[in-house]
């Protein structure tokens, strides 16, 4: 018996679908909003931050977190970058580098991150140590150093085995002084409280976390103690879980933006990498705090909201990937597997392979979202979708979403 997947409407009508998004402009940190209050009145804002409409740019987010974690109220201005799309030229005309993130504060601009920050600490102070204190300087040192480590080994062809070791032990170096950093402290921070230092350290070692584990088969976060506690007290912030991505975002979006990013074939790394390609995504150490009850209910919000142009940029037949799409998500809410139409296979895991963490939804629901995908594909057949390219993402083009 063939039963028909839920409509659209069935859909946002399922009792567990209720998913009241937080309000952008006073609740928790989110990747959609557009303005930021904190409860303050609107004249009240000073900065407008001009950030990545991906929200996946490292010095943005060092800024967005900053921002968010001093409760600054903001206006949110989105930039294509280049790897992505066409940049828009009203930003040209302010930055004509193009490059992100910069901050109007009151009607001056600013770009470069360290310097955007140093700006922001002498309008409003500093997060608990500023960046110019003596104990943030050494680390804001070390981050550059560990900064280094991961590109020479990450992102430059080891012409041996040997040269592979030596990149790696030369990182894993680095990570032993930052451990050492970190346990300088009785708590699981940089520095006795949480501060500038934690938010410097923030972008790169998510990444970092994500491409080596990939590419490497390396754990940052489970090899290393101290990097493991400090990843639990981030994921403590909702701030930083407003912000943080996921495995597959990082690892299908760091190669254009650094110039590639080498594998080194090893046994645990082509497990890890198929791991985070097809699943289970379940139990990865991109995330370890509580799963929230509503994340399925999220992923249903997001997909049903953009539906139009998830569809219409699929490389498959509309009302293949429609029907398709439904069966999927009617197994993500009900738990029934439907058998989607022939070819759907590809279709849906081309959407399974191109859900962006957090521009698209938290991380949590990402993950809920790509098993539902992944199971109804896996009802049809192997094909995988179009690959994701590998030296630009234009297949994310900002331009296409912004249609209905
Ligand atoms: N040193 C700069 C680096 C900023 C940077 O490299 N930004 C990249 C994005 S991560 C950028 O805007 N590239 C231009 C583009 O991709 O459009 C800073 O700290 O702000």
């Amino acid at each position: 018996m063939t039963i028909d997947p839920l409509s659209w409407q069935e859909l946002a009508d399922l009792p567990t679908a209720k998913f009241v998004p937080s309000d952008p402009i006073n609740g928790a940190t989110n990747a959609q909003s557009r303005l930021r209050l904190f409860g303050r009145a609107e004249t009240d804002v000073r900065v407008t931050l001009y950030r990545d409409n991906h929200a996946w740019c490292p010095y943005c987010q060092k800024i967005w977190l900053w921002l968010e974690e001093k409760q600054i109220p903001y206006r949110i201005e989105k930039v294509t970058m280049f790897c992505y799309g066409e940049k828009e030229s009203w930003y040209k005309r302010k930055v004509p580098s193009g490059m992100l993130p910069a901050v109007e504060l009151d009607g001056r601009m600013i770009t470069e991150s360290d310097d955007i920050l140093l700006a922001l600490e002498a309008a409003f102070g500093g997060l608990a140590y500023g960046m110019r204190d003596p104990q943030v300087v050494p680390l804001r040192q070390l981050e550059r150093l560990l900064f280094r480590a991961w590109c020479s080994w990450l992102c430059r062809p080891a012409n041996s085995v040997r040269e592979e070791q030596h990149n790696r032990s030369q990182f894993v170096s680095v990570v032993q002084m930052v451990e050492q950093a970190l346990s300088s402290t009785s708590g699981a921070y940089f520095l006795d409280v949480f501060s500038t230092a934690d938010v410097i350290f923030t972008p790169y070692v998510e990444r970092m976390n994500a491409s080596l584990y990939y590419y490497k088969g390396y754990s940052l976060r489970e090899d290393n103690p101290r990097f493991s506690a400090w990843f639990d007290a981030m994921e403590s912030r909702e701030t930083y879980r407003g912000t943080q991505s996921d495995f597959h975002t990082h690892v299908h979006d760091l190669p254009p933006q650094m110039g590639g990013c080498y594998e080194n074939g090893e046994p645990q790394m082509l497990k890890n990498k198929a791991r985070v390609d097809n699943g289970p995504w379940e139990g990865l150490p991109d995330a370890t705090f509580v799963e929230p009850e509503h994340d399925r209910a999220e992923a249903l919000y997001r997909t049903i909201k953009h539906h139009a142009n998830v569809i219409r940029v699929n490389p498959a037949d509309d009302k293949l990937v429609d029907v398709a799409l439904r069966c999927a998500l009617t197994n993500m809410m009900t738990g029934t597997d439907l058998v989607p139409p022939p070819g759907a296979d590809a279709a849906l895991r081309y959407i399974r392979d191109r859900i962006n963490v957090p521009r698209d939804m938290s991380i949590y629901a990402a993950k809920r979202l790509r098993a539902a995908l992944e199971a109804t594909a896996a009802l049809v057949g192997d094909a995988q979708g179009v690959p994701i390219p590998f030296n630009h993402r234009r297949d994310q083009n900002p331009v296409d979403f912004a249609k209905t």
